[in-house]
């Protein structure tokens, strides 16, 4: 079964998991909290959406979803759902607006008032410290390309845990770091938008050392739970051709095996080190015990995969990424579920046998409008949940120790790139109103959290 939904539906499905399961959804802070609001300072995405192009509506996340006033009634929708956990992020500029020795009050107000409200709603906190804001004063210092971001970011992490240590069920430093390194200093599709290869040889090393870093500041106040969130594509060649094997070797070697080897193995991909060369940061080796101390837990955010075509005329890489024939999402991403149960294995079998496996982040975007009776009928992301999720199901048959699924995304929200063009939520958003209506998936889920 590949692309199509499962046949069966998501609340059989759900019966196939083990009661002790976790299931939530997963948000983040530049995409819905509102920078205007609270004394938010300026990152890097603020500057990267103020360049002609870069965001296909020109938009940025000064208003968002509102959730910085309307929280409460966006946890509301979580438990009503009947999720038992929320994965969101702290934000950096929000809690450190203007320096690192300034604490904004109304920034830390904010996440006492958030997370007391997860915990009256029943709701786990799923806490990441790091989801892309990065203070545009550390930017301004060379940002990822600079190996002090690394402190930077271990003494903001040492204000994070002592004052909302004691009310996170988990923590995980960075999400996707490949997106913050690759995806950002390569193809420059993220903040800060640069094509340049010697700045994504040091992004990548660097968000891997923030990562171990921050862990080690951690693990010194005794915080439990800490874990890892990875975004993982699934890559297939083009062709049978040797050339076309070897570049889809190289993409898995940058996109996946490089974050992956690291972070378990205390190793980078020899065929990724060769492709970095020279631009490595001096004395990386040494850096690689810290970047793999042990975890308590490993995610995977999941999407969709690529084809990969070898191109001779792309300077470095010698290939590119194209679309092949499945089901397509409204970003154009191809819909492919046996793609996630292939990292899972993989994890579970040569990376971290025996370690917690969560899916952090799992959805489609889809053109989603509100009816004549005001409600928003999405059956082609209850078809992808139930795709994923059913292949997630046969994992647990093979002993793969599957402990929690995150669905992307509560809201509708800033998606980067595409501004507000895209809806990835199973709540809807009337970014004029702000009116929340959860769409048919949200039921979808409802339905089967309460069977279950
Ligand atoms: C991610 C992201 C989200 C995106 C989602 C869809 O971690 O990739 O957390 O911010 O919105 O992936 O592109």
């Amino acid at each position: 079964m590949v692309g199509q939904g499962a046949e069966m539906s998501l609340t059989e499905i759900m019966s196939r998991f083990p009661s002790d399961m976790v299931f939530g959804v997963a948000t983040s802070s530049y995409q819905i909290e509102g920078t205007a609001h609270g004394g938010c300072g300026a990152s890097h995405w603020d500057s990267f959406a103020r360049q002609p192009g870069a965001i296909t509506d020109g938009s940025d996340g000064a208003a968002a979803c509102d959730h910085y006033n309307r929280y409460a009634e966006d946890l509301d929708l979580v438990a009503d759902g009947g999720f038992g956990a929320y994965r969101f992020p702290f934000s950096w500029p929000r809690l450190l607006p203007q320096s690192d020795k300034e604490v904004n009050a109304d920034g830390l107000a904010f996440y006492d008032r958030l997370l007391d409200a997860m915990l009256e709603r029943g709701l786990q906190p799923f806490a990441t410290l790091y989801h892309w804001d990065l203070p545009q004063r550390h930017a301004d210092n060379g940002g990822w390309q600079n190996r002090d971001v690394t402190g930077w970011f271990a003494d903001y992490t040492d204000l994070v845990i002592r004052h909302f240590g004691d009310r996170l069920a988990s923590v995980a430093p960075v999400n996707e770091p490949w997106c913050v390194s690759f995806l950002s200093h390569y193809w420059g599709h993220h903040a800060p938008g640069l094509c340049d290869l010697a700045a994504t040889a040091r992004s990548m090393h660097h968000v891997q050392l923030a990562h171990g870093r921050s862990i080690e500041v951690m693990r010194g106040h005794g915080q439990q739970n800490l874990g890892c969130v990875l975004n993982k594509e699934f890559a297939v060649p083009v062709d049978g051709s040797d050339l076309a094997a070897e570049k889809t070797y190289l993409f898995d070697g940058i996109y996946n095996r490089w974050f992956e080897e690291s972070t378990f193995r205390g190793r980078y991909p020899e065929e990724v080190l060769a492709l970095f060369g020279e631009h490595m940061p001096d004395g990386y080796e040494d850096d690689l015990g810290l970047i793999s101390a042990p975890l308590d837990w490993a995610g995977s955010n999941y999407y969709t995969r690529s084809v990969i075509a070898p191109d001779a005329g792309e300077p470095h890489l010698g290939f590119r990424c194209v679309r092949g024939d499945l089901p397509k999402t409204d970003m154009g991403w191809e819909i492919d579920p046996d793609g996630l149960a292939f990292f899972l294995r993989r994890m579970a079998r040569d990376y971290a046998p025996g370690l917690p496996l969560y899916v952090t982040e799992n959805g489609m975007a889809n053109a989603d409008m509100v009816n004549a009776a005001g409600e928003v009928q999405d059956p082609e992301r209850v078809a992808y949940f139930e795709g994923h999720l059913a292949a997630l199901a046969a994992l647990i048959d093979e002993d793969v120790p599957l402990k929690g699924y995150f669905a992307w995304s509560l809201l509708d929200n800033y998606e980067w790139a595409f501004g507000y063009s895209k809806r990835f939520g199973i709540v809807h958003v009337d970014y004029d109103s702000m009116v929340r209506t959860p769409k048919q998936s949200w039921h979808a889920w409802r339905a089967a959290l309460q069977a279950g």
